[in-house]
């Protein structure tokens, strides 16, 4: 979480992690990946399992093949406990984007891939 903690408090705030959302989504987007992130995280730990993700990121009109989301997923899950937390639920979705060419660093550019 350390790239989030801007005042290097070793904790990171709202603020810090909205600041680092928002340059990558729009406001509406970003609304729409929380939602989804909750919708789909049914146990409510905060965190999406593998077939909670897989679920989430279809929502999103993300097409991506199983395999290429479960080495993506694994990928993404570095402390490998099989579980994403919002702001690596959030990486994912941008790389994602990114592999179909679209490049995800402006949120004008995460809008155009928006269905
Ligand atoms: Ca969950
Ligand atoms: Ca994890």
């Amino acid at each position: 979480m350390e790239r989030f903690d801007k005042n290097k408090d070793k904790y990171v705030d709202y603020t810090e992690l909205i600041t680092y959302l928002s340059k990558r989504f729009a406001p509406q987007q970003l609304k729409r990946v929380a939602v989804a992130f909750n919708h789909f995280d049914k146990d409510s730990d905060a965190m999406l399992e593998y077939w909670e993700t897989k679920q989430a990121i279809f929502y999103l009109g993300e097409n991506i093949a199983a395999e290429n989301l479960r080495f993506e997923f694994d990928k993404m899950d570095d402390d490998q406990d099989g579980k994403l937390i919002f702001d690596q639920f959030v990486d994912l979705l941008c790389t994602l984007k990114k592999k179909k060419g679209k490049v995800c660093e402006k949120p004008s550019n995460c809008d155009r891939v928006e269905k």
